[in-house]
């Protein structure tokens, strides 16, 4: 009888200790990762702490102080961790090949036709990188006679007369530049032909801005709390704004009228290859939607892909996310640029005699010649002012989210975490990377110089833990396309021009993802040079 009488009491007294041991005496004392040190007391325990800063856009600079506090290995929640070292860290994690996990399934288009960067399998993944690295390589992107047309037609038809065009105007640099890389990279993409015109349609550019902008910052819901955001959904509660989703539809729908053309182009030239093309066609090869389609066709095998509209809407989504990829980061990086060389005049003038020694020079007088690609790359304050600004202004600054493999890993500089269980997510974050002041000395200050005085040893370090562009097998695709694109654009600006800031209210970036202005603007006059 009495037996009996306690036996609920004993059920909740082995409830109350299991609760006790899986929820504090497990993290705390036994878990492998109770020796990681903690971002916040919370993080041990429970994930509600890095959601909330998650929700507030506070992640980057949270991270980077918890890190600057409690060293290169520490924990965000029960099953998060934060890496800062590359030892042990972003070698084991990127270069070790770690699985990406839902966290990008937001990134695919169409109703969730994957994409090269949301694929979660690297098998999957590394299949299609196969059929797109080469076309970005630095030789290809170097020697394509398509790149050079479209680099000529952009600087000197585009790029120099909306300058030109200015006067002593002061202007939003940040929408000229988002506009100049878009054409840059649809043109790669489709051709010149079947690309962007955003350089020089300037309705259509404010159009597609506004509209771009219009979705950013709704990530939060689906990204970090999938299951609750499509329950919801499945009664009717959207937690993402339609005019997101109806945003999102309209920017589908205008790469598919640029994917429609370039098979439109592709058909009427029967060109397989841009030499087959005539001079004057050479920049409307559609670079990029030609090799995925032929390699698509050539993985479907002999009879081909069986249904057409699913190959049409693949590589839509594909291409579209290299647009989306590669022209606000470009924007971006090019903006801050411009900021912190319009406060060094000094610096311009530099810049200035180095750009003065390329043949030709970046003038109109010259069009359509252009300097090689790689004259550009032996011009060393050019590229120490490039890579200076990717490394202080990041255009993708925050985590870059993987999961620990089957068997687990072991981390920090000296190994001191082994046995981490699988099914961890962990990251990195080139902003705290780039913020090492053991290898960047006054690691907030903008100082190309640092790539011009430092030894070998210590540009070897430098490059070592420079991560804009992520590593490992799903580094960026884009970073040659990008770094030529960028170069031209700051050679002609340069080579002509000097940049004066009229307002930068607002410059500082944003803490979400790909991390603009947050005033999204920077008001610049320019001056012209004059010999
Ligand atoms: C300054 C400019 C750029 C920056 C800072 C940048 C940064 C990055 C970073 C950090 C990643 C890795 C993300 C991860 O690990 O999950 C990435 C991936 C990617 N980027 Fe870029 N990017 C730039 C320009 C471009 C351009 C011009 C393109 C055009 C094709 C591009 C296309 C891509 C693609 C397709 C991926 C996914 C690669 C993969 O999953 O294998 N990016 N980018
Ligand atoms: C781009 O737009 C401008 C302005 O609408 C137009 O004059 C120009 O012909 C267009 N260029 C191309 C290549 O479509
Ligand atoms: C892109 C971004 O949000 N950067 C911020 C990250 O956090 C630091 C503070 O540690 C801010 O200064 C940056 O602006």
């Amino acid at each position: 009888m009495s037996q009996s009488l306690n036996l609920p009491y004993v059920a909740l007294a082995v409830c109350i200790a299991l609760s006790i041991y899986r929820f504090l005496v497990y993290p705390l004392f036994l878990s492998p990762l109770s020796r990681i040190p903690s971002a916040h007391p919370l993080a041990k325990f429970t994930s509600l702490w890095i959601l909330y800063i998650r929700y507030r856009n506070l992640e980057n600079s949270t991270i980077h102080k918890a890190h600057q506090k409690w060293g290169p290995v520490i924990q965000l929640g029960p099953n998060e961790l934060s890496v800062n070292c590359v030892k042990d860290g972003i070698l084991t994690v990127y270069s070790g090949g770690f699985e990406k996990g839902d966290w990008y399934n937001l990134f695919a288009n169409y109703e969730g036709v994957r994409n090269m960067f949301s694929m979660p399998l690297s098998k999957q993944h590394s299949s299609r990188k196969r059929m797109l690295s080469n076309i970005y390589s630095k030789s290809h992107l170097q020697s394509s006679p398509t790149m050079s047309s479209i680099s000529s037609n952009l600087i000197f038809d585009r790029f120099l007369p909306e300058l030109n065009s200015k006067g002593d105007t002061p202007f939003n640099i940040y929408a000229l530049f988002s506009a100049i890389a878009m054409d840059f990279v649809c043109a790669y993409l489709f051709g010149l032909e079947s690309g962007s015109n955003l350089t020089q349609d300037e309705e259509f550019r404010t159009w597609f801005l506004d509209l771009y902008d219009s979705r950013r910052s709704y990530n939060f819901w689906p990204q970090e709390l999938p299951r609750l955001t499509s329950a919801l959904a499945s009664i009717g509660i959207n937690l993402t704004p339609k005019w997101v989703n109806d945003a999102n539809k309209e920017i589908e729908e205008w790469t598919l009228s640029m994917v429609d053309k370039s098979a439109a182009v592709l058909e009427k030239t029967q060109a397989q290859k841009a030499e087959a093309l005539n001079e004057a066609d050479i920049g409307n090869f559609p670079t990029v939607y030609s090799q995925l389609l032929s390699a698509s066709a050539k993985a479907a095998g002999k009879d081909g892909p069986s249904d057409h509209n699913r190959e049409r809407l693949e590589i839509a989504s594909e291409l579209l996310d290299h647009l989306a990829a590669g022209f606000d980061t470009t924007g971006i990086t090019l903006t801050y640029l411009i900021h912190e060389l319009s406060q060094r005049p000094d610096l311009q003038s530099s810049l200035r005699q180095e750009l003065l020694t390329l043949s030709p020079q970046i003038t109109q007088s010259n069009n359509p010649h252009l300097p090689l690609p790689k004259s550009l790359d032996t011009l060393p304050l050019l590229n120490a002012i490039i890579e200076e600004t990717l490394r202080l202004r990041a255009a993708i600054p925050g985590p870059q989210p993987r999961i620990t493999p089957p068997g687990g890993c072991t981390l920090g500089p000296q190994g001191e975490y082994p046995n981490i269980p699988s099914g961890i997510r962990i990251s990195a974050l080139a902003h705290s990377l780039h913020r090492n002041a053991n290898v960047f000395t006054n690691p907030e200050q903008w100082l190309p110089e640092r790539y011009l005085t430092s030894s070998d040893e210590q540009l070897k370090e430098m490059r070592r833990w420079f991560w804009a562009f992520g590593s490992g097998g799903r580094m960026c695709v884009g970073s040659k396309l990008a770094l030529l694109e960028i170069k031209y654009v700051v050679a002609a600006l340069y080579t002509n021009f000097r940049t004066v800031v009229v307002d930068d209210g607002g410059i500082e970036q944003m803490d979400i993802y790909t991390a603009p202005p947050r005033g999204g603007k920077l008001i610049v006059r320019l001056e012209r040079v004059e010999d």
